[in-house]
């Protein structure tokens, strides 16, 4: 049964799924959606008229972790998750701390215009990429390559496509991955390394204008209204 994605290649979060169609060797077709012009059929696709949604048979599934965890359980092999529970509840915390934490700080810092706000969330998510280097990938490596090693997992998929569009943040905000990041800088390395990763990357020109909105704060889409607000 082939997978249905609905994505858009601008969109980080349907980065996250077609990695882990493209890591596990799963079968797919993907509809491209223009975000600034939604299709009307969409709406009944994706009950938050967002990118992703995958329908898998009669499964409609949409929140990239949560279609990522589908994912896991229906096609487990190459494995993503590491096997013990223990490290399954670390991989866990860790999107987690992606989806509340790294997530939000990258767009506040983007769509923030006033200089004192963009320097409080520059502040918050050179915390987050500390915390991540010492907390995360410095102790949980051992040496590996990947968050949990030698072999990549969700948690690596979760994080790596904002790590590709680091230039939106490098040109709009001048914000660059610090030296103590080395364990991160190694892992942006070994994952823009990726069969799968090279499969569907795009260049920093190309996000560096697809994000203008975002860093002028004009994006009228439904995520920078959330991220605003929130
Ligand atoms: N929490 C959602 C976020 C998905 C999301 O925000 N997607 C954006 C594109 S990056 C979207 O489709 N936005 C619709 C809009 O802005 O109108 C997930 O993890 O899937």
């Amino acid at each position: 049964m082939t997978v249905e994605i609905y994505s858009a290649s601008v969109c980080p979060f349907a980065h996250r799924t077609r990695l882990t169609l493209l890591e596990k060797g799963v079968e797919f077709n993907l509809t491209e959606i223009d975000l600034e012009n939604k299709p009307d059929w969409f709406a009944e696709v994706s009950p938050y008229q967002k990118v992703p949604v995958i329908k898998h048979g009669e499964n409609r599934i949409w929140e990239s972790a949560i279609i990522n965890e589908y994912l896991e359980e229906v096609f487990p092999n190459p494995p993503l998750m590491p096997q013990q529970p223990e490290k399954r509840a670390l991989a866990r915390i860790w999107i987690d701390f992606a989806e509340t934490r790294f997530v939000n700080a990258f767009y506040k810092m983007l769509l923030s215009q006033d200089p004192e706000k963009q320097q409080k969330w520059k502040r918050d998510f050179l915390n987050h990429l500390l915390f991540m280097e010492q907390e995360g990938i410095g102790k949980l490596s051992g040496g590996g390559s990947y968050w949990f090693g030698d072999s990549p997992s969700l948690v690596d998929i979760a994080f790596y496509p904002w790590f590709e569009r680091w230039s939106v943040l490098a040109h709009y905000r001048n914000f660059s991955l610090p030296p103590e990041c080395k364990h991160l800088k190694q892992w942006r390395e070994a994952m823009s390394q990726r069969d799968s990763v090279q499969a569907i990357a795009n260049p920093p020109d190309f996000y560096i204008s697809q994000y203008e909105k975002y860093a002028y704060n004009t994006a009228s889409g439904i995520t920078a209204q959330e991220m605003r607000d929130s």
